[in-house]
């Protein structure tokens, strides 16, 4: 399938779609082109039925950035209300991202900088290449982090570690990333892709709408009070007990065999 895009490439193997920013000349920068280009591949594979979209791996082109931020050439003009429009924008790209049914994987190839990291915090996982740096120099700028950063890092990484990371700017290694448990996984940049196609191996061995309901409960429940989420839990959990895929998991335990998930 030929797709029209600019600033982004999609393709898809066995129901793995890959998603790259392509603008390898501004190291992958988010302007408002990629954005829209991305939600719209967003909601196209959104559409999708189960047998043509299982998982989405979002990556940079080439291997020196994931995306080195938002575009500073295009921000640099905006006025006040176009920033918040520009910020708003991200913040909805990257939270439709964020609630697409597939499991979604950042696979950083390189500097995953301001945009570029809130993007990658949008994703369920983040593998990295070992040379992967990543971080807020917002305040370089003397801006702050405005798709989602403030809010994501801190979930991701703990309120001290976030202040520090974003007070100061510095940048981590993909290793100090991995210390942090910002990132799941440093592996050496020939492997990256490998390696996450193979990660994902492992859970689409399972059962597809069980991952989706677990992806869904662990998003929504994030922001509920402990007893709403506690019954939005067991609310996911019976409905898993009227799809098929459930009881073939059960009967085929007991029956000692491979079950045979169907997405049903
Ligand atoms: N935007 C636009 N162009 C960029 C960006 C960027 N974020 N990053 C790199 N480029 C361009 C450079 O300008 C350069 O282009 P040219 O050759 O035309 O000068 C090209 O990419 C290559 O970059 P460098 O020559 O700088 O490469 P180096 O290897 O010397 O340095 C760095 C690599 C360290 C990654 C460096 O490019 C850098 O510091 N980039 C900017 C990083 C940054 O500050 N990112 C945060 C941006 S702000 C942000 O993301 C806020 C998000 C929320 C927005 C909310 C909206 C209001």
């Amino acid at each position: 399938m030929q797709f029209e895009y600019k600033t982004i490439q999609l393709q898809s193997e066995n129901a793995i779609w890959r998603l790259t920013i392509n603008r390898p000349e501004s190291l992958n920068a988010l302007n408002l082109l990629v954005l829209s280009e991305m939600g719209e591949a967003l909601r196209f594979i959104s559409e999708m039925g189960f047998e043509d979209a299982r998982a989405l791996v979002i990556t940079g082109s080439g291997t020196k950035a994931f995306v080195a931020g938002a575009d500073i050439k295009e921000m640099a003009s905006l006025s006040a209300s176009e920033a918040v429009q520009f910020s708003k924008k991200g913040q909805s790209v990257f939270s439709e991202l964020e609630l697409i049914k597939i499991p979604v994987i950042a696979a950083i190839n390189g500097f995953a900088l301001g945009g570029g990291l809130e993007l990658a915090l949008g994703c369920d996982f983040i593998f990295a290449a070992d040379h992967a740096k990543m971080g807020f120099p917002e305040v370089s700028l003397s801006l702050i982090p405005g798709f989602g950063g403030t809010v994501r890092l801190a979930r991701a990484v703990g309120l001290r570690k976030a202040r520090e990371l974003i007070f100061t700017g510095d940048m981590l290694t993909a290793e100090d990333a991995l210390r942090s448990g910002l990132v799941n996984k440093v592996v050496p940049q020939a492997e990256l892709l490998s390696s996450v196609n193979k990660r994902l191996e492992a859970i689409l061995n399972k059962g597809p709408v069980a991952v989706q309901a677990a992806k869904k409960t662990m998003q929504v429940a994030w922001d509920m009070q402990i007893d709403d989420a506690l019954d939005m839990e067991a609310e996911q959990f019976g409905e898993l007990f009227e799809t098929q895929d459930s009881r073939e998991g059960m009967k085929a335990f007991m029956e000692k065999r491979k079950a045979q998930f169907t997405g049903q």
